[in-house]
């Protein structure tokens, strides 16, 4: 049992990789969105895509056991999806997210959400080869949630408290739960929102693009160092 499970994430781990690369070449910057089924994905990708529509070039994965209708909902919102239903399967791995890339050919550039399937146990395993990870965790789905769920949030680079427009109508202690996934992750950055009343969403489209510039910044970091090192090789003066 344990030998195929390590099979299986190091043959992920090796096709995430060939995606990073990929992603990188074309300077790509991907978000691997996780959460329990209707946590607020989607609906959040979509109002993100309006804010960011003609700015940048944007291209969405959707992952769901079944239907297309979350791929639908983002080309509603004019931007270019492709579903991966997994059937019986409880998350994306790298091989789908490879194959999606392929088929979707985002423009150089792009920013690219992938949307997992809902739930907070499988997706978490699994490296896809994206640049940042977003959890998100609804105010009604109670505080305990990253401590019950640890692996979802403790390789989360930002946690989205989602559907805060709720808050004066639940009993859920924002605090408690910023302060159990500090104890999982005390690295991540922790956003409350809600896509009703706008709450948070100028802070989380910030965190976006300067994420993804300190991204792009240090891809052309590196190119520029792997080239000076190249002319020196070569004998050729900077
Ligand atoms: N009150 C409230 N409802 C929301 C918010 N965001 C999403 N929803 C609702 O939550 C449900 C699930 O949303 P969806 O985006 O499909 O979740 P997903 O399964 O994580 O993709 C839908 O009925 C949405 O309208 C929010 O900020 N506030
Ligand atoms: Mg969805």
């Amino acid at each position: 049992m344990v030998e195929i499970e390590r099979g299986i994430l190091s043959a992920n781990d090796a096709l995430a990789a060939r995606n990073r690369d990929e992603l990188a070449a074309k300077w790509q910057f991907a978000l691997n969105f996780l959460s329990s089924p209707g946590a607020g994905k989607t609906t959040l990708l979509v109002e993100t895509l309006c804010r960011l529509h003609g700015r940048l070039p944007l291209a969405v994965i959707e992952g769901d056991q079944q239907t297309s209708n979350d791929a639908e909902r983002i080309r509603a919102a004019g931007s270019p999806a492709i579903q991966v239903n997994t059937g019986k399967g409880c998350h994306l791995d790298a091989g789908m997210v490879g194959r999606a890339l392929a088929a979707l050919d985002p423009a150089e550039g792009a920013l690219v959400f992938i949307e997992n399937v809902g739930n907070l146990v499988c997706p978490a395993g699994f490296d896809l080869g994206e640049a940042k990870r977003v959890t998100l965790v609804s105010v009604t789905e109670g505080e305990d949630k990253p401590l019950k769920y640890p692996d979802a949030f403790a390789g989360a680079d930002l946690v989205l408290v989602t559907k805060a427009d709720l808050l004066p109508h639940l009993d859920f202690d924002v605090a408690r739960l910023t302060a159990n996934i500090a104890r999982v992750n005390p690295r991540a950055t922790v956003l409350r929102l809600s896509t009703r009343d706008g709450e948070g969403m100028d802070a989380w489209t910030d965190w976006l693009l300067a994420a993804r510039k300190l991204f792009l910044e240090d891809l052309a970091a590196r190119a520029e160092a792997r080239a000076a090192g190249l002319r020196q090789t070569a004998g050729i003066p900077a």
